[in-house]
């Protein structure tokens, strides 16, 4: 398995789980100052990250892109793949689309998460799960011509009704004609939801695309009550070698949070 901490390029989401909010230089620095193996980014729209210059951040810092986030597309524009308004929907996907076409260049995935956003009547739940599949299976085909898979990220039922358990986003990822969406495993939002989390990952198996490696009160792990050591089992008993990565708030502060992971990431690796 393989570390990786966050990057918010949008103050609008200052207060968001995200560890550095600096800029891409200085995230990049810090990030490999204390060890990681690469940046999780969350920009505010594909175009506002300058292709060449984060290249040269990643070979100067010998940094990989762990996955790119598509959230400020809610956070900003309050797009939503599941909108009633067929215009916004579509806005949705092409700021999707972008995003996967930016972080496949960097042979990384991109993140469905706050863009899934929750329905509400009139939408029936069989409407807007019908637009998550059709967006999904477009979606999932194509970060495959990247060679990288779409991530799909259930949440906690605080920010959507759609799915908030692995098992049950596992089972509509089956039923979609796409192999290549895979599930966004966060930590914080399972701590929320999961009877067994361990169990959970285990059922997922090869589902597993991605980690956000946040304990139970989305502080580094350690910090929390979430125990770790059967979660990293898990992960290796069903082949897991993807990234454990920081999506955390950054307290008490920034680079204690990046030690306490580094830390975490180590002693269970
Ligand atoms: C995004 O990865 C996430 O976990 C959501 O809770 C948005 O903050
Ligand atoms: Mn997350």
């Amino acid at each position: 398995m393989k570390s990786a901490i966050t990057i918010c390029l949008v103050p609008e989401a200052k207060l968001g789980p995200f560890v550095f909010h600096e800029g891409l230089a200085d995230g990049c620095a810090r990030a490999a100052k204390h060890g990681f193996d690469a940046v999780e980014i969350f920009p505010p729209a594909a175009n506002a990250i300058d292709i060449a210059d984060l290249q040269s951040l990643l070979d100067h810092h010998s940094l990989q892109v762990a996955a790119i986030g598509t959230g400020a597309g809610w956070v900003l524009h309050k797009y939503s793949l599941t909108s009633p308004d067929a215009e916004n929907r579509a806005k949705a996907r092409d700021f999707i689309r972008s995003i996967i076409e930016l972080a496949g260049g960097f042979g990384a995935p991109a993140i469905l998460g706050s863009m899934q956003s929750r329905y509400d009547a009139p939408v029936t739940r069989q409407q807007a799960l019908g637009w998550l599949a059709e967006a999904l299976e477009e979606l999932g085909e194509l970060a495959e011509q990247h060679r990288v898979p779409f991530l799909y990220e259930p949440l906690n039922r605080y920010e959507t009704n759609l799915f908030n358990r692995q098992g049950d986003a596992a089972n509509f990822l089956r039923s979609l004609r796409t192999r290549n969406v895979k599930l966004l495993c966060d930590l914080f939002h399972m701590a929320i939801e999961e009877a067994d989390l361990a169990a959970t990952l285990e059922v997922c198996g090869s589902l597993v695309g991605h980690v956000h490696f946040a304990d139970s009160n989305r502080r580094a792990i350690g910090h929390g009550h979430t125990p770790i050591a059967p979660i990293v089992e898990a992960l290796r008993a069903i082949g897991y070698t993807g990234y454990l990565s920081a999506e955390i708030l950054p307290l008490p502060d920034a680079d204690t949070a990046a030690k306490q992971t580094i830390a975490s990431f180590r002693a269970a690796k």
